[in-house]
């Protein structure tokens, strides 16, 4: 078993295996079923590329063939950031073909993520596109390599440079190594709320679990097509039901190269999509541009929305302006999901976040001391069940605090529970800017204000805003002279921070509210900032 990894209590797993939660299966053998299954189906569409489930069966034994040439083993991490490409599907397959560890970044990471995500998982390759989005990768994997030596190998969709081609994968199979279902199949990155990102490992068994139920309740089956819209390493779009459950259930991916109309709704009528995924600031960008586009989106038969808040008043007016289902997703990569089903009254669909995929995941609500609050009351989640991680990937001390003795997850959000056992999110506990569904720890973002040689102090805050729900508002103590957002911008990008970790705000005062034990009062300061940015609240 990978080190660094916490298993379920045995008495646990054998309930989840009992139930049939855990089927035993790996994803190359689910892959290996869908294909015999559905052979000449398509699987993934992506630009030119249309693969069927036989095709991505086979190039994902050749590539796992390649990657073991390279002296890639089982258990190896890898780091990946691919964008929305057929590759990401074949290569994660091939991955988990040969238990080897996809560690997944985010395209819109740079050079201090990536560095710390290889190093902390002691990664032995890295694999981008060479380009995308008008940035260099393989600049980047220049950079990170340097610094990086355990790094040795880097592989580039595209042209490779002076590394090596994606192409060149491309080989004769192999026998492959034991894989089994409780085996880890990749670490996933945490929204976090610490100074370092915490990596989440998932097995086999219990994410496939997720990926039958979340499949289920969004109805998919051999004639859905779901478009990967958000960014497909994130775990909405991956697994909510995503690439990975549409997969499950033979359907067909259709990787959207970006997230705007332009790109997307020529796809939906294209590929006749079924279903898509989307963060609530990108379903209102949708909604107005469907006023006025000619596209036909009326393949459309579920339109799933999560990540982030999503008022009542956003999901009415989203609900009225498709003419489909509408879906609220609550979930998080360290397992709980949760759906608003799609034959919910109105009334749930719009003001409620779902209820958990499973009879077995464990819901508490309770207060600052652990103690469950009355029924219909707001209070911290904690969760437990057969697809939510039990610690994160070697963080031991971490976990002590991550998790109640017994095993549950203390998620950071606030929530209460309606009459019909749905959950609605009111808030969140944890130290965390959510930004449109893009999550920046604050305690991160603070370290690297702080190795700014004219930063006394940090504080680093949520601050309301209509579009992306919140945005980042950095306060800073300077040492002597001002510092602008400018010279914070620069010296941030400098530092290789990803764009959207970025304040979009900074203030310079002299001292920071304090709490009556002494830390500072983040509280007073997202007051003081809403207070500023909305006078006459
Ligand atoms: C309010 N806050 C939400 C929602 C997530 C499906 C859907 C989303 C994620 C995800 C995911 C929210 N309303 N509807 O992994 O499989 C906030 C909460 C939560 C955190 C998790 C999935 N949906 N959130 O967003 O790991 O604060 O996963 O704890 O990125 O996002 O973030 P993440």
């Amino acid at each position: 078993m990978l080190d660094g990894f916490t298993a379920w209590p045995q008495e646990a797993a054998d309930k989840y295996r009992q139930a049939g939660y855990w089927q035993g299966i790996t994803f190359g053998e689910m892959l290996k079923q869908r294909a015999a299954k559905y052979g000449d189906h398509l699987a993934v569409v992506s630009g030119s590329k249309r693969w069927s489930y036989r095709e991505l069966d086979q190039k994902a034994d050749r590539v796992a063939a390649g990657l073991m040439k390279l002296g890639i083993k089982k258990e190896d991490r890898v780091v990946l950031q691919l964008p929305n490409i057929a590759e990401f599907a074949l290569v994660i397959f091939a991955l988990f073909r040969m238990g080897a560890l996809p560690v997944f970044a985010l395209p819109s990471h740079r050079k201090s993520e990536i560095k710390y995500l290889a190093e902390y998982s002691e990664a032995v390759a890295y694999i981008i596109p060479d380009k995308y989005s008008g940035f260099n990768y393989c600049s980047l994997a220049e950079e990170v390599v340097t610094e990086l030596p355990s790094l040795q190998h880097v592989i580039v969709v595209g042209d490779p440079g002076s590394f090596l081609s994606f192409e060149e994968l491309d080989q004769e199979p192999l026998p492959l190594p034991d894989v089994r279902s409780g085996d880890v199949a990749f670490l996933q990155l945490s929204g976090g709320s610490t100074g370092l990102p915490k990596l989440i490992p998932r097995t086999h068994d219990e994410y496939i679990y997720s990926l039958h139920g979340s499949a289920e309740i969004c109805d998919l089956n051999e004639s859905s097509v779901y478009m990967a819209t958000l960014p497909a390493a994130h775990n909405f779009p991956l697994s909510s039901p995503g690439v990975l459950g549409t997969l499950y259930a033979g359907g067909r991916v259709v990787m959207s190269p970006g997230p705007s109309p332009d790109e997307a709704f020529r796809l939906i009528e294209q590929e006749q999509v079924t279903i898509t995924a989307l963060v609530p600031p990108l379903a209102l960008v949708w909604l107005e541009a469907a006023k006025t586009r000619k596209e036909d989106l009326s393949s459309l038969e579920v339109l799933q929305v999560g990540g982030a808040n999503f008022t009542t008043e956003a999901a009415i007016k989203v609900n009225a302006a498709f003419d489909c289902t509408l879906q609220q997703v609550f979930g998080m990569a360290e397992g709980l999901v949760n759906y608003t089903r799609l034959d919910d009254p109105e009334e749930l669909i719009l003001y409620t976040q779902g209820r958990p995929i499973s009879p077995d995941d464990e819901i508490r609500i309770v207060d600052e001391d652990d103690v469950p609050v009355a029924p219909g009351e707001i209070g911290h989640l904690l969760t437990r069940g057969p697809y939510t991680i039990q610690g994160y990937y070697k963080a031991d001390e971490h976990n002590k605090k991550a998790f109640t003795k017994d095993g549950f997850y203390r998620t950071g959000d606030l929530v209460r529970l309606t009459k019909e056992g749905y959950l609605v999110v009111e808030g969140r506990a944890k130290d965390q800017i959510n930004r449109g569904g893009e999550k920046v720890a604050a305690e991160e973002l603070e370290n690297h204000l702080l190795a700014h040689e004219g930063v006394y102090d940090a504080a680093v805050v949520s601050m309301p805003d209509a579009f992306l729900g919140e945005r980042t508002c950095a306060y800073i103590i300077p040492k002597d002279t001002k510092l602008t957002l400018q010279d914070i911008r620069r010296f941030l990008r400098d530092r290789g921070v990803a764009d959207y970790k970025i304040p979009d705000r900074v203030e310079c005062v002299e001292s920071f509210p304090m709490t009556a034990v002494g830390k500072v009062s983040k509280k007073a300061l997202r007051e003081k900032i809403a207070a500023e940015l909305n006078p006459s609240h």
